[in-house]
Parts: structure tokens; C-alpha cells; sequence
């Protein structure tokens, strides 16, 4: 293989990896021209941090009003620092754990000192985005100074109106939580969603080697997904199939909640509490919009991110389907089957059914015994002998109409999508349950044999109902065209003509009943 082919086998492979689930529709063409299909879909990951609303609690807790003067865990007879809110140099606000810093300058807030020892220095951080989002990568917290030596990462899954503990972290994980202490490593697959208190990221390593403090994203998905996420098909899967793994990283706000500064060693130092406090540079929040897989565009709006929706769903989230697509009927897409996953843009059986099952080597999702007369496999299409009822929604259980196609008149019991049933020769009607010209009906459509126009009966006769000439005596023949009397026969009387055939037909009945009575 060329060095060219492999480099293109390669491109094309990592495109088609980071491509997954990134198109909502496409144009394909079929034997009917070109249709679009739809795809389950999701917004790239980006930085969230670029679009979090910060709040920090108590008030009062950033430094700087009155200013003072703080000392460092390293060198704490080093005192020659200071915050002071009133001069920008010397300021250091909330919104400088979220700025993009330049030429290597580090930002950051920074909290009041821990002058009030033995009270505790506590300080909430509250990261809000009014927006459903979904952990893609690890969440990045940097301290400068030092890390808390307890502190609990909470998320919100609803604007803020009820909270969970998300990760505990401390330097003694017993002491502080009465929680063993664990890593995400210890996890397995069946409890992965574990909330777990860890000492990584707590203990003292000197504050200029360790800053950083993080929620493991990547490593949790590397236990479906193979330890360098190769197998991105197998997290979506158990995303799908595992009750809460999709909800466990997904949130609306997120909350630090500081409880104890570092030490810089085991004890606090009473007679110097200046080189106690928090100080945050950065936050990294690596995420995507959750639009429930029905956009791929998640864009800020009036200020607040919003997925564009596709697949006829609307809202933040695309959590309901748009005005006239019933809203009981709306679904989450699926990343099932892979790699395209489905939109269900139809829900999944429209209320027609409750049961669906995976059928392995198809790879595709399909309802189960569909009701009200419906079928395929999302119970979106109308059994054969059923047509689409055009005033019922999909959803509705009178959504599909019997043919009723007259069983003489038409070719099946099947119609076409207005219930128009199709035809034998001569019948008509949207139920073929009538005639068209030059047909009368019995029991079905039959050619005329006779009638006031092309096909009149002759010398007399008379059309009945379309079906026969009766003709006068003298006459026969379909339209009664012909005469009875052939040349040279006798034609005077047509009754002693009937008489005598009669006659004649009676002695020959006899003659053979004769035959078979005689004795031999
Ligand atoms: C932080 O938030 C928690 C939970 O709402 C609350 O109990 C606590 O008082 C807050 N702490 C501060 C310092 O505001
Ligand atoms: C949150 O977003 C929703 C929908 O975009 C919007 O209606 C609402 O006003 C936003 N709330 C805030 C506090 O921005
Ligand atoms: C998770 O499960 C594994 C094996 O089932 C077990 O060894 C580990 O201790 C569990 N972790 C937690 C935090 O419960
Ligand atoms: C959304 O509805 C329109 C008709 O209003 C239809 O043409 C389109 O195919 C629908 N999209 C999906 C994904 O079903
Ligand atoms: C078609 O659906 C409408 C709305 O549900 C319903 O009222 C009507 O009876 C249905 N038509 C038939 C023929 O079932
Ligand atoms: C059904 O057949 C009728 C009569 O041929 C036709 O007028 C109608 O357009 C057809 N409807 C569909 C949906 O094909
Ligand atoms: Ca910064």
C-alpha cells in the first residue's frame, strides 16, 4: 500500500469517527429521485466556559474591599502581595477564572484570607448556563496557590432547582466525607455512575507542581470505549441501553463548593492565616449542547444557547415536537443502530404499540405488533386493506381507514393512500362498486349487450337492464337480428312451428325412456 492511499485511508477513517452523528439529514437517491433521510445528531463539543454565567457566595467573599495584603503557602514571610478591588493591577473578580489569558500572564479570583480561623472559609461557585449540557471531555478546575484541601463538585440537572453531589474530593476522604476514598479507575462498568470521594487531587504537592483539579470524563467513557476511546460505538450503545449513563453527564449548572483552603502541610499555622485562601485561574467545561440528538448547531440566541432544531422538534433542548407534530408522540433520538443512529422523529411506534425490539443482524429498531391497523416499523404506515386517515394525526388511534373495496367490483381489498381501491375491467367508483359506460352491474361489471344507442336490439326487441334483447317470436339472435324462418322452410305459422318441435322433442324423451324400462 502507497504511503498516499494510507494517508487517505487514514484521513478518511478519522472522518468518519469524528463525523458521528454530526449530519441531521442528507440528500440520498433512490429509484423515486432524491429523498431526504435523517440522522440522530448532536452539536459539536466546545468550550462552555465561553458561555457560563459565574456566581460566588457568601458576598463579600473576593478579596480585595477592603484590600489586603496575603502571603504565599511557599514563602509565607513573603507578604509584599495584595488584592485590592479598586485598582484593575490589583483586582481579581470571578470573571477571571473564565478570560482567555495572554502572553503567559495567569488571571485569576481570588477569595478574603482566612482571618477568621476557626470559622471556616467557605465559598460557593456557581456555574450556570440555562441550558441542558452534556460532559464530552475532563472538567478542568486550575487553583493557583494551592488546592482546597475539601471541596464538592454539585450539578444541577434543572436550572438550579434541585442539586446532587457530583464528585467529593478531600486529602482524607474518612476524616472529611466518612467516604472510602476512590479513583475513577476503580470503577466498573455497572458503577460507573458512582459518585465517589477522591484524595488525587487534594493532597499537597507544593502549589506550583499540582493546580489542577479534575472531574474524569475521559476515563469513565474509556471503560466502554477502550482506553484510547477507539470504540466510541460501544459507548454510544451502553448511552442507549444503560438506565442514568446519559443523565450522569448531563447538567445545567455546576457548583464548587469550597470548604477548606490548602495547608501547605498537616496543620494551620494561627499566627500567619494571610497565606490561607482559594485562588481559581481557569475553568475548562468541555461540552456539548444536549438537544436530545435532534440538532447539530447549538448557537447562543439572546444571550442563551439554543439547539437548532431539526426532525420537526422544537425547544432548548429540542424536547417537544414543533406545532401540528403532536406533542405526545415526541422521542429522543437514538444513537442506535450505529453509526447513523435514528432521528425517531415519528417516535418510536406513535402510541400504536408499546414493545420494540433490536433486531441484532439488521442492526435496526422495530415496533412490535403494531394496533389500529397499522404496521412498519414504527407502526407509521397502514396495514394492507387500510388507508392513511388525512384529518388524524399519526398518533391518533383512527389513523388508518378500511378500504371497504367492493369484493366483485375490484381487483384486491387493497386501495391506494385516498382509498381508492383498484378495479376490475368495467368497474368504476372509489370503492368499484359501479359501472362506467357500456357496463351494467351483476355481481361485478359486465359489457353491455345491448342498449339505446350502439347496441340496439333489432326488429323489435327490447333492451332489458343491459343484459338482453327479448325479442318478438319470429326473432333471435343477440339484438334479435336474425329471423327464425330459414329459407325454404315454412313460415306461416310460428306456432305450429313451436307446436311441432315440442312434439318432437317429447316423443324422442319418451322413445329413450322406453329404451331403458324394457326388460331384455
Ligand atoms: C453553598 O451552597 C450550599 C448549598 O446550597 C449552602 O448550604 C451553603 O450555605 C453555601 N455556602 C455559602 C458559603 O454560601
Ligand atoms: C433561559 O433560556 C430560556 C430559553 O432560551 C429563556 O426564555 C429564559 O429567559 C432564559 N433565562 C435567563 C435567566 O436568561
Ligand atoms: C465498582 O465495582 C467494582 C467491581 O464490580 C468494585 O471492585 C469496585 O469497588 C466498585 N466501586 C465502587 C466505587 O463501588
Ligand atoms: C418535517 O415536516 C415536514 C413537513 O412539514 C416534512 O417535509 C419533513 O420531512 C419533516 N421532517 C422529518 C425529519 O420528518
Ligand atoms: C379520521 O380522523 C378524524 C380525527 O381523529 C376522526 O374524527 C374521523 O372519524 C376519522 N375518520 C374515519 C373514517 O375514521
Ligand atoms: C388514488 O387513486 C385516485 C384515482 O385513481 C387518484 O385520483 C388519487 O390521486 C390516488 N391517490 C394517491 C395518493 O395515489
Ligand atoms: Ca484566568
Amino acid at each position: 500500500m502507497s504511503l498516499q492511499v494510507a494517508l487517505l485511508l487514514l484521513l478518511r477513517c478519522l472522518a468518519s469517527t469524528l463525523a458521528q452523528y454530526e449530519l441531521c439529514k442528507s440528500l440520498v437517491s433512490t429509484d423515486e429521485g432524491s429523498v431526504w433521510e435523517h440522522y440522530a445528531c448532536q452539536p459539536k463539543p466546545t468550550s462552555m466556559k465561553d458561555y457560563m454565567r459565574i456566581k460566588v457566595d457568601p458576598p463579600g467573599i473576593t478579596c480585595g474591599n477592603p484590600p489586603e495584603r496575603f502571603c504565599t503557602l511557599e514563602n509565607p514571610y513573603l507578604c509584599s502581595d495584595e488584592c485590592d478591588a479598586s485598582n484593575p493591577d490589583l483586582a481579581h473578580p470571578p470573571q477571571l477564572m473564565q478570560d482567555r489569558e495572554r502572553n503567559g500572564l495567569i488571571t485569576y479570583w481570588q477569595t478574603v484570607t482566612w482571618r477568621r480561623h476557626p470559622e471556616p472559609l467557605l465559598a460557593n461557585i456557581t456555574l450556570s448556563w440555562n441550558k441542558s449540557l452534556e460532559l464530552t471531555d475532563d472538567l478542568h478546575i486550575t487553583f493557583e496557590y494551592g488546592r482546597p484541601t475539601i471541596m464538592v463538585l454539585d450539578k444541577s440537572m434543572d436550572h438550579g432547582r434541585s442539586w446532587q453531589p457530583y464528585q467529593y474530593y478531600a486529602d482524607d476522604c474518612l476524616d472529611a466525607f466518612n467516604m472510602q476514598p476512590k479513583r475513577v479507575r476503580d470503577l466498573s462498568p455497572t458503577n460507573i455512575t458512582r459518585v465517589i470521594c477522591t484524595e488525587q487531587y487534594s493532597r499537597w504537592v507544593g502549589s506550583k507542581n499540582e493546580k489542577n483539579v479534575k472531574f474524569e470524563v475521559r476515563a469513565r467513557f474509556a471503560v466502554f470505549a477502550g482506553p484510547r476511546l477507539q470504540q466510541m460505538d460501544n459507548l454510544y450503545t451502553r448511552m442507549e441501553s444503560m438506565k442514568g449513563l446519559r443523565d450522569f453527564f448531563t447538567f445545567t449548572n455546576l457548583r464548587l463548593r469550597l470548604l477548606r483552603p490548602a495547608l501547605g502541610g498537616t496543620y494551620v499555622q494561627r499566627d500567619n492565616l494571610l497565606k490561607y485562601f482559594y485562588a481559581i485561574s481557569n475553568i475548562d467545561v468541555p461540552a456539548r449542547c444536549k438537544c436530545n440528538l435532534h440538532a447539530s448547531q447549538c448557537l447562543l440566541m439572546d444571550g442563551n444557547l439554543q439547539c437548532q432544531c431539526e426532525h420537526n422538534t422544537t425547544g432548548q433542548d429540542c424536547q417537544r415536537c414543533k406545532k401540528g407534530f403532536k406533542a405526545k408522540s415526541w422521542k429522543a433520538g437514538s444513537y442506535l443502530p450505529t453509526p447513523n443512529g435514528t432521528p425517531n422523529t415519528y417516535c418510536e411506534c406513535y402510541g400504536h404499540s408499546n414493545r420494540c425490539s433490536y433486531i441484532d443482524y439488521l442492526n435496526i429498531v422495530t415496533c412490535v405488533s403494531c394496533k389500529h391497523n397499522t404496521r412498519g416499523q414504527n407502526c407509521q404506515h397502514c396495514r394492507l386493506g387500510y388507508y392513511r386517515n388525512a384529518s388524524a394525526e399519526l398518533d391518533d388511534e383512527s389513523v388508518c381507514i378500511e378500504c371497504n373495496c367492493n369484493q366483485m367490483g375490484s381487483v384486491h381489498d387493497r386501495c391506494n393512500g385516498t382509498g381508492f381501491c383498484q378495479c376490475k375491467e368495467g368497474a368504476t367508483g372509489a370503492k368499484c362498486d359501479d359501472c362506467v359506460a357500456g357496463y351494467y352491474w351483476k355481481q361485478g361489471c359486465y359489457p353491455n349487450v345491448c342498449d339505446e344507442e350502439m347496441l340496439l336490439c333489432q326488429n323489435g326487441g327490447t333492451c332489458f337492464q343491459n343484459q338482453k334483447c327479448i325479442c318478438p317470436p319470429e326473432f333471435k339472435g343477440v339484438l334479435c337480428q336474425q329471423s327464425r324462418c330459414e329459407a325454404g322452410k315454412d313460415c306461416n305459422s310460428a306456432s305450429s312451428l313451436h307446436l311441432s318441435t315440442a312434439l318432437l322433442l317429447l316423443c324422442t324423451l319418451l322413445t329413450h325412456l322406453l329404451a331403458t324400462l324394457s326388460p331384455h
